[in-house]
């Protein structure tokens, strides 16, 4: 269920589809009245930035295929000999992982449809990595540990998820995406995958898990998203918990 379907957004995004064309109405101006939406389509962002100075035929329809958001201008690029992934807070053993190491754990694939509230939806997309719940364990989270917070090297965005939602089997630390590495505009080299909900819930360039006592609300949840994103209503009753 989309927030299209209902004719409202009761946790939809403040900027949804009608805004989108608003913007794309406005034109230029109104692209840089919002500075922090980074947009472009899979496969037509690179000449759609030579041949198209304004940006504008990145907002145009793209079925089938992903898009590319992010909330900052630019993200620095991280790979294998840079990029590393901590997991602190409230846990027994705070530890670093680097790509490599990663890539030397037990790999999950996962092939679901990805849904972002703006409407889009990819089908059977390959998402490949590390379960949560492994590094969880291998960390030890402490009595008092009752939510993760992630932090993103883009500097910006954050995202959030009770523990229980993190030891579910379709909780991804991914490294592979469509059956290859995570390119760097998808969130590369390792993003989060919270299959069983939007895909604003999939932090992009993840830089650090940390085991809190409560739930932190996420960049978008503080701008009005729901705090869980489920994609199928009976998930939601863990909320009762
Ligand atoms: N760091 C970061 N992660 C992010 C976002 C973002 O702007 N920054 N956008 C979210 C949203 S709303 C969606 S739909 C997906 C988009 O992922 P994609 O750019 O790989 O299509 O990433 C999510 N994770
Ligand atoms: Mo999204």
């Amino acid at each position: 269920m989309t927030h299209d379907d209902e004719g409202r957004s009761p946790d939809g995004p403040p900027v949804g589809r009608r805004a989108l064309f608003g913007m794309l109405a406005a034109g230029a101006a109104g692209l840089a009245a919002a500075p922090w939406l980074q947009r472009g389509w899979e496969g037509v962002l690179g000449a759609a930035s030579q041949a198209d100075p304004t940006g504008l035929s990145g907002l145009l329809p793209n079925p089938g295929g992903f898009r590319y958001y992010s909330v900052v201008g630019s993200v620095p690029a991280k790979d294998a000999s840079d990029y590393t992934l901590r997991v602190g807070g409230l846990v027994e053993r705070p530890r670093t992982w680097t790509l490599p190491e990663l890539a030397a754990l037990p790999q999950t694939r996962l092939v679901r449809d990805v849904l972002c509230t703006d409407g889009w939806r990819v089908k059977s997309t390959p998402f490949e990595g590390v379960l949560l719940s492994d590094l969880l364990d291998a960390a030890g989270v402490r009595a008092k540990g009752k939510a993760l917070a992630f932090t993103c090297f883009d500097g910006a965005y954050s995202e959030n998820l009770t523990l229980e939602q993190a030891r579910r089997p379709d909780m991804l630390i991914a490294l592979r995406m469509q059956d290859r590495p995570i390119s760097h505009q998808h969130g590369g080299p390792v993003r989060l995958y919270a299959a069983p909900m939007y895909f604003y819930k999939s932090a992009k360039w993840l830089s650090r898990i940390s085991v809190t006592p409560e739930v932190i609300p996420g960049y978008w949840e503080q701008r009005g998203y729901d705090i869980d994103g489920w994609l199928d209503p009976e998930d939601r009753r863990d909320r009762a918990a």
